[in-house]
């Protein structure tokens, strides 16, 4: 039994932020880092719970607030088989979470005594990375707090690593008979960049170079460690945004998310640069990338998720389809409603490709591509997301007799891209290994398809939870009566398309318009976030 008085003392110590509500949404908690204490103490908690429900498998925490200003934090959960949480432990973090930030001392105590006590012998192991913030390393004490002191958890603390980063040795730990590195991330996913473009004479990029803003993440501290161990990249990229030390800087005017808002230039890069390069961005945590590039006249052309699934998925067909694998292996594409119209499209029509909508957030979106298909693309339009490749996939691929080029592509394609989750350096790698070896420039990239003119708009309301969705968040059943109102102004547009959802990460209601000319996406925009007030 749990010694009340211990109890007592921790969440003394370490549960200072009361009276909050905290909720586990689309990426786990994530608030102002001054309001976490609380939450890391009772995610400490959750996290051995889980590993010990699952035998003491290693369960991976992630201290990041991703995209998120530098003042912010969060925490999410990791599998012991590297996908995200499962969903119905999220209720118990957030339940948990609200007991000891709102209830009386007699009743915390009693609930973690309780919860302590109920590990049956089993010791927990954890697995835990951080992003640059400041906030982290006390965020961090705050987790221990529980799950050492508690628990006795065996925990492997990583330091500064990348989302994805986190999610390689959590996934990998039981598989290998030594600790996993990060050294072991860094040769994997080089090694199979080196691999593939050797077999495709691959001698320089179709672009005059690479330029990596990595948003002053720990994108730009890994990068640097990455590229000069990948052939032709090491001689091609420059790296920029890449001072994570400077911690007010971070997402600051760059990275993926300021870039695919804006949709413009981040810091460092200038439209006067007119040259052909290829140009991307990292978030803050490195677990999305967003490509773009300058046409003829230095204007700004974004490449987004949308743009790397119907890349990807032109790649794999033409593959599977050279390889005699096209009607016996399933492609598809997952996609948010939040997917430009164009894509959707595109892939239907002219790729012959199903697509199917997800909810928000990667974990739906995975658990659609890994439901469905044994090739299973998704990538939400902000540029987070993967390549799923089945069982059955490698068995087929694998036991093919011929030994053609598409073949061995089919087989190192798995290796170069981080299945476990969206990973912005592999979905970079993906991405340039592609162009590379079709030879598309970035405006022939570009050129697949145009997008319909759309605006993401964030309004501020009271109370965002009076916002519930459904229809794959395309459609709202509450407030009452909106949703009608909101497919009348979009009758009144031509080729438009209009939807509302309350953000998970924000405490904000995001309005999404797409119409035929870029004024009337506007409008449209203005006069559905007017309804929303
Ligand atoms: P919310 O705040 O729930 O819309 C945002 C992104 C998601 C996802 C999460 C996690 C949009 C419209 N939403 O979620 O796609 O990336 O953050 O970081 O981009
Ligand atoms: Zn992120």
């Amino acid at each position: 039994m749990v010694d009340g008085q211990l109890v007592a003392e921790l969440v003394e110590k370490y549960c200072t932020t009361r009276g909050y509500r905290y909720s586990y949404g689309t990426a786990g908690f994530r608030d102002d880092a001054s309001r976490l204490d609380t939450v890391m103490f009772a995610t400490g908690i959750i996290a051995c719970l889980r590993s010990i429900a699952l035998d003491g498998r290693p369960v991976g925490v992630m201290i990041t607030a991703s995209h998120n200003p530098a003042s912010d934090n969060g925490v999410k959960i990791v599998e012991p088989d590297g996908s995200m949480l499962v969903q119905s432990w999220e209720s118990t973090a957030t339940d948990l979470a609200n007991l000891l930030s709102s209830g009386s001392a007699e009743a915390i105590r009693q609930k973690i005594g309780q919860l302590a006590s109920s590990g049956s012998g089993v010791r927990p192991r954890l697995v835990v990375g951080r992003d640059s913030r400041v906030s982290g390393p006390r965020l961090l004490q705050c987790l221990l707090g529980s799950a050492s002191s508690l628990f006795q958890a065996q925990i492997r603390d990583y330091g500064l690593l990348t989302t994805p980063q986190l999610h390689y040795p959590t996934s990998r730990s039981l598989s290998m008979d030594r600790s996993v590195e990060e050294e072991d991330y860094f040769v994997d996913f080089s090694s199979a960049w080196n691999e593939i473009t050797r077999l495709h004479d691959v001698e320089g990029l179709p672009c005059a170079g690479l330029v990596v803003d990595c948003a002053n993440g720990v994108g730009g501290l890994k990068i640097h460690s990455f590229i000069p161990r990948c052939r032709v990249l090491s001689g091609t990229t420059t790296v920029i945004n890449d001072n994570c030390s400077d911690a007010e800087s971070l997402n600051r005017g760059c990275g993926a998310d300021f870039v695919k808002t804006n949709q413009r230039l981040p810091t460092g890069i200038k439209e006067t640069d007119g040259d052909s390069r290829l140009y991307c961005s990292f978030d803050g945590d490195a677990d999305r990338v967003v490509f773009y590039y300058l046409n003829e006249d230095s204007k700004f052309q974004l490449l987004d998720g949308d743009r790397i699934s119907a890349l990807l998925a032109y790649f794999i067909a033409q593959l599977l389809e050279q390889s005699g694998l096209r009607s016996v292996l399933s492609m598809g594409v997952v996609q948010t409603a939040y997917a430009n119209g164009s894509s959707t499209k595109y892939l239907q029509n002219q790729l012959n490709v199903p697509v199917t909508c997800a909810k928000t957030g990667v974990k739906h979106l995975h658990h659609e591509a890994v439901s469905n298909y044994d090739v299973g693309i998704y990538f939400e339009a902000n540029g987070h997301g993967t390549v799923i490749f089945s069982d059955r996939f490698h068995d087929t691929v694998g036991s093919q007799t011929q030994d053609s080029l598409a073949t061995k592509t089919l087989r190192l394609l798995p290796q170069l891209i981080n299945q476990t989750v969206g990973d912005a350096i592999s979905d970079m790698l993906a991405v340039l290994a592609v162009l590379s070896i079709l030879k598309w420039s970035p405006s022939r990239w570009g050129k697949e398809f145009t997008d319909l003119p759309n605006l993401l708009n964030k309004v501020i309301v009271p109370d965002r939870s009076k916002f519930i969705a459904t229809d794959q968040e395309r459609r709202l059943t509450s407030p009452a009566g909106l949703q009608e109102k909101i497919d009348e102004a979009v009758s009144r547009f031509r080729s438009a398309r209009s939807f509302v959802r309350a953000s998970g990460t924000e405490d904000a209601v995001r309005v999404y318009a797409e119409a035929a000319t870029q004024e009337e996406a506007n409008e449209l925009s203005a006069v559905v976030s007017r309804l929303v007030l």
